[in-house]
C-alpha cells in the first residue's frame, strides 16, 4: 500500500490533508518544498522527502499499522524513558494517540504541531502530569522539536529519544562521522568502549555515543549524498543497525531490510532531565541533505 496515495478524508489547507490507514490517522503534507506524513498514533513521522530528492526517512516495508503497536521506521518518539528502562520498551509516547494542535504554511514550508498530555492510562504507567508538544517544521530541511513540560505539583525526570531511521542505499558503504569516540556498547551489555572518527558497518551496531559533536553526518556513498543530523537538548547519540540475524527475528522487518537503514538518534540517556513544576525542556533533531 502506497500510504502517500491514500484518499483524503479531510482537507485542512492547500498543503495539509488527513488520511487514514487501518484506523491510523495520518497528517499528509504536500508542499512545493517537501512531502511528509505524520501518524497521529505515536506522533510518528513516517516519510519525509524534500522536493527533487529521494526519501530521507526509512519506513519498514513490513511496518504494522494498528493503534496498539509502535511503527517500525520513521521517527519513533521514545518517551519518557529510553529502551528497556521500564515497560513498554522506549516508553508509551510512541504508542499513544497524539492530537493535531496546529498547522501553518507559507512559501518556506509547513509547520505541524501535535500534543500529548497525561491521562488515566499514562498515569498508570508513569505517575506524573505532563504536556508534550511535538513540532515538525517541514521544508527543504526537516526539524523536529519535542517540548516536555511538567504540569504536576512535584518534580519528575525523563529520558528518551527521537529515534530516527534514515534511508541509505547500502549500509555496507555507509560512513558516519561526528558521533564522537566514547560509547556504551549495547551489544556488550553497555560496556564502555572507544571507537575511531569514522563508523562503518559490518555487523550489528547498537551504541550510545556519550560525547557527540554538534553535527553527525551520514555519508551515503551509493546515493551520492550526505545527511546531516544536528541534535539539540540531548546528552547522547544512539546509532543502531540490527544487521541480519536480528532483522530476521523481528516480525516487522524484512530479512534484508537492515541493508537500507541506519538509526541516528537524538537521545537523553543515562542522566535523565529533571523538571520542576512549570519547567520545560526541548529535545530536537534537524535533518538536512547535502550533495
Ligand atoms: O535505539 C536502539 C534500540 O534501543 C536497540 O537496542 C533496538 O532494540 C532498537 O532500539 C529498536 O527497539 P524497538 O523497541 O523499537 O524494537
Amino acid at each position: 500500500m502506497d500510504l502517500r496515495k491514500l484518499s483524503t478524508i479531510n482537507a485542512l489547507s492547500d498543503a495539509v490533508t488527513i488520511c487514514e490507514f487501518q484506523g491510523v490517522k495520518i497528517v499528509r503534507v504536500i508542499h512545493d518544498t517537501a512531502e511528509a506524513g505524520i501518524s497521529l498514533h505515536g506522533g510518528h513521522l513516517i516519510w519525509f522527502k524534500p522536493a527533487g530528492e529521494q526519501d530521507v526517512i526509512w519506513l519498514s516495508e513490513k511496518a504494522e499499522f494498528d493503534t496498539t503497536k509502535a511503527i517500525r521506521g520513521g521517527i519513533p518518539v521514545c518517551w519518557p524513558w529510553f529502551g528497556k528502562a521500564a515497560t513498554p520498551s522506549h516508553g508509551f509516547a510512541r504508542n499513544s494517540q497524539w492530537t493535531l494542535k496546529e498547522h501553518r504554511e507559507n512559501s518556506n514550508g509547513v509547520i505541524i504541531s501535535l500534543m500529548l498530555e497525561d491521562s488515566e492510562s499514562t498515569r498508570k504507567m508513569w505517575p506524573h502530569k505532563f504536556k508534550n508538544e511535538l513540532i515538525f517544521e517541514i521544508g527543504t530541511e526537516l526539524k523536529v522539536h519535542l517540548t516536555s513540560t511538567n504540569v504536576d505539583d512535584h518534580s519528575w525526570s525523563y529520558g528518551g529519544a527521537l529515534h530516527t531511521y534514515f534511508t541509505v542505499a547500502d549500509i555496507n558503504t555507509v560512513e558516519i562521522t561526528g558521533m564522537g569516540k566514547e560509547y556504551n556498547d549495547s551489544t556488550q551489555g553497555g560496556k564502555i568502549a572507544e571507537g575511531g572518527d569514522t563508523l562503518t558497518f559490518t555487523q550489528e551496531v547498537d551504541r550510545v555515543y556519550t560525547s557527540p559533536q554538534d553535527i553527525i553526518e551520514i555519508n551515503d556513498k551509493n546515493n551520492q549524498r550526505q545527511i546531516a543530523v544536528e541534535n539539540q537538548g540531548h546528552n547522547a547519540a544512539v546509532i543502531w543497525n540490527p544487521w541480519q540475524e536480528l532483522s530476521i527475528s523481528m516480525s516487522d522487518m524484512a530479512d534484508n531490510s537492515f541493508e537500507t537503514m541506519v538509526c541516528v538518534e537524538s537521545t537523553i540517556h543515562g542522566q535523565d532531565i529533571e523538571l520542576a513544576p512549570g519547567q520545560s525542556h526541548t529535545l530536537s533533531t534537524l535533518i538536512s541533505v547535502k550533495k
